[in-house]
């Protein structure tokens, strides 16, 4: 039998432990959300729906998906509504999070979304549309001009596909009807989230506008934001399990962990919802707190998902368990800790020994595969900026080495099992030439995949300190195994 699905009509019916919108919900957008993931729903959304449970109206979110009509089919049946929930080892709290009205699907319908955009009612625009959703240069930071997307949304700005030409398209039709405009915020894993979001909106506008342009850059705000929460993708196995739970069948659950944290640049150019209130920190040194999350939890993250899943773990909390993995994130986090700058009264060793035990949630199921996903995007501001500063300061970095030389072993596509899989990754078909071309020898396999320049730039690149090392280290890799070379860390 197939149980109803959750819906507006039945909030009233549900058990009395699930908590559900204490507010009025209305149809009006204050917010319209681009990447409208399983991130954004345990995360931006359920502060805004905090905050309007606290009084504070106008915060209704519109979502609007840029891929796929995944999330519209799974939550516009439902009117927006979803559970989240929350797991801490044994212990599961449910709550029905009502801040979404729906969600637009941008490919088929381009339109609607830049008219969302311009809504008077519109206030704040924001993006979970990971690193990739950018279009960005590695190496010089600006808009690539040249890439496939940008160059087709350039050529047809009304009917765009990217995020850069949704965001141009809105203000440019805000500007021509004389509305104020809204105020774009990042919550991308990225650093400077602020910063590289204008570069990619004024890039873009420039050659759609010129006049356009010196409006935005004299008028929008670009805060830069720091996010956390982590939020497994949700399997069929989850949404089984809640309808068993509470007798309802709910397509767009997220299963998230206790732990949040948003960390928000105070600088809005429109209404500003009062975050502070229901728990953001409004600072204006976001960059020192991204530096510690991306370089502590991140780096660690994607170390632990490269060597992990070849040494045959599936879940984080698994290889965290696993004593000689441990050790070696320790290790990992000693080597970062003396250059991460992180922001004043920074207590490392309180949040190395919370990663750990957020890390250890057995009831999440955070699959090291998904987070394997992307790598060329992340390493970057996750191990290789740890890398250069440790390099600069000539501090010990093997075990960051070793991380790197993971993701080198894993771009093979095939496990220590002999297993092959899928590399998930905007440039995986550069790294497969790479390797292709280098042959079988472990130094040549690590020299060409370091030639990527959008991955190492031309500093790592030339740097034949690291050369040598990710070879060796990729050698090792490639013969004894990943538990085996990380117990040689262990001392
Ligand atoms: C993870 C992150 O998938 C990944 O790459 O490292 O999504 C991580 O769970 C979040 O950044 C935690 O805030």
């Amino acid at each position: 039998m197939t149980l109803p699905r959750l819906s507006p009509d039945c909030l009233d019916t549900l058990d009395a432990s699930i908590r559900r919108p204490a507010y009025h919900r209305c149809q009006e957008a204050g917010i319209i959300h681009l990447g409208v993931g399983a991130f954004h729903r345990a995360h931006q959304a359920v502060y805004f729906d905090q905050l309007m449970a606290q009084g504070e109206a106008g915060w209704q979110i519109r979502g609007a998906s840029l891929r796929s009509a995944r999330v519209a089919h799974q939550l516009n049946p439902q009117g927006g509504l979803y559970t989240m929930v929350q797991r801490d080892g044994p212990a599961t709290q449910l709550r029905v999070i009502g801040a979404l009205t729906d969600v637009l699907v941008a490919p088929s319908d381009p339109e609607t979304l830049i008219a969302a955009l311009a809504e008077p009612s519109v206030a704040l625009v924001t993006l979970t549309i990971t690193e990739k959703g950018y279009h960005l240069d590695p190496d010089t930071g600006e808009l690539m001009l040249t890439d496939a997307a940008i160059k087709a949304d350039l050529e047809r700005p009304s009917r765009p596909s990217t995020a850069p030409g949704f965001l141009v398209a809105g203000l440019a039709a805000r500007r021509a009807a004389g509305l104020p405009p809204f105020t774009v915020l990042s919550c991308d894993n990225i650093p400077d989230n602020g910063l590289r979001t204008r570069a990619a909106v004024l890039g873009f506008a420039r050659q759609v506008n010129p006049d356009l342009a010196d409006w935005i850059e004299a008028s929008v705000a670009f805060p830069g934001s720091m996010i956390d929460r982590i939020v497994p993708a949700t399997t069929a196995e989850d949404i089984d399990a809640l309808e068993a739970m509470t007798g309802y069948r709910d397509e767009a659950m997220v299963k998230t962990e206790p732990f949040t944290q948003w960390v928000v640049e105070d600088n809005f150019c429109h209404r500003r919802p009062a975050l502070e209130t229901v728990g953001v920190q409004m600072t204006d040194d976001v960059a020192a707190w991204e530096r510690a999350k991306l370089r502590l939890l991140n780096g660690s993250h994607s170390a632990l998902a490269y060597l992990g899943a070849l040494a045959g773990h599936t879940y984080v909390h698994e290889a965290i368990a696993d004593p000689v993995f441990a050790r070696f994130v320790d290790r990992l986090w000693d080597e970062v800790e003396p250059v991460l700058d992180g922001p004043a009264g920074f207590d490392a060793t309180a949040y190395r020994a919370a990663l750990k035990s957020r890390y250890a949630n057995s009831a999440l199921n955070h699959s090291l595969v998904q987070i394997a996903m992307d790598g060329s995007q992340k390493l970057p501001q996750r191990l290789l900026a740890s890398l250069r500063a440790q390099r600069e300061a000539g501090l010990p970095m093997a075990a960051i080495l070793m991380a790197v030389a993971a993701w080198m072993r894993w771009q093979s596509g095939v496990d220590e099992a002999g297993e092959t899989f899928t590399v998930d990754d905007p440039l995986a078909a550069v790294t497969a030439a790479a390797l292709e071309k280098a042959g079988p020898d472990p130094d040549e396999r690590a020299a060409a995949l370091l030639s990527i320049e959008a991955v190492f730039g031309r500093d790592l690149k030339n740097d034949p300190v690291i050369a040598s090392a990710l070879g060796h280290d990729l050698a090792a890799l490639m013969s004894r195994g990943a538990r085996a070379c990380l117990s040689d860390f262990d001392v």
